[in-house]
């Protein structure tokens, strides 16, 4: 094969790799992110708001997708000093928090702030505060927050 060719091929499969449609952008081989720090929604708009972008409400339960979410807000003044929901919610059972998809979300370190969640039946939606590193903290679901929604690349 020519190098020509080779280097073709090497640009094609970047291209399907960094495959996110906008206003997603790649966050990692498999995922795309799209965070938006300008427009706020309560809790159920976020998660429609994702839903009409063809994702999800921000949900995860793993440390490297917490660097990696960090990272990226970090990465721009305009994302990184913003309040974020997250698709983890109590509201069908108090203290049972569940994502979007109705799996268990994760509780205690590394994701949820010092000795959250603490607010009781009042406080059933999670977002990620960033003057505290991006840790969880219950909220009430009708406040209105940024949102960021994933989806498969
Ligand atoms: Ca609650």
């Amino acid at each position: 094969m020519s190098h020509l060719l080779l280097a073709i091929l090497a640009a094609m499969s970047a291209l399907v790799a960094g495959d996110c449609p906008l206003p997603y952008e790649p966050l990692d081989d498999t995922r795309c992110i799209f965070v938006d720090p300008f427009v706020t929604y309560t809790w159920q708009e976020a998660v429609d708001h994702c839903k009409v972008h063809a994702g999800t409400l921000l949900s995860f339960s793993d440390c490297e997708t917490s660097a990696l979410i960090y990272d990226y807000l970090r990465s721009q003044d305009a994302t990184s000093n913003k309040n974020y929901w997250i698709g983890a919610t109590d509201q069908a059972e108090e203290g049972v928090w569940k994502f979007t998809d109705g799996s268990l979300a994760p509780m205690g370190v590394p994701f949820w702030g010092p000795a959250e969640p603490n607010n009781g039946a009042t406080y059933n939606c999670a977002f990620m505060q960033h003057n505290n590193n991006h840790y969880w903290y219950d909220f009430t679901c009708t406040s209105k927050l940024y949102s960021i929604c994933l989806k498969d690349a």
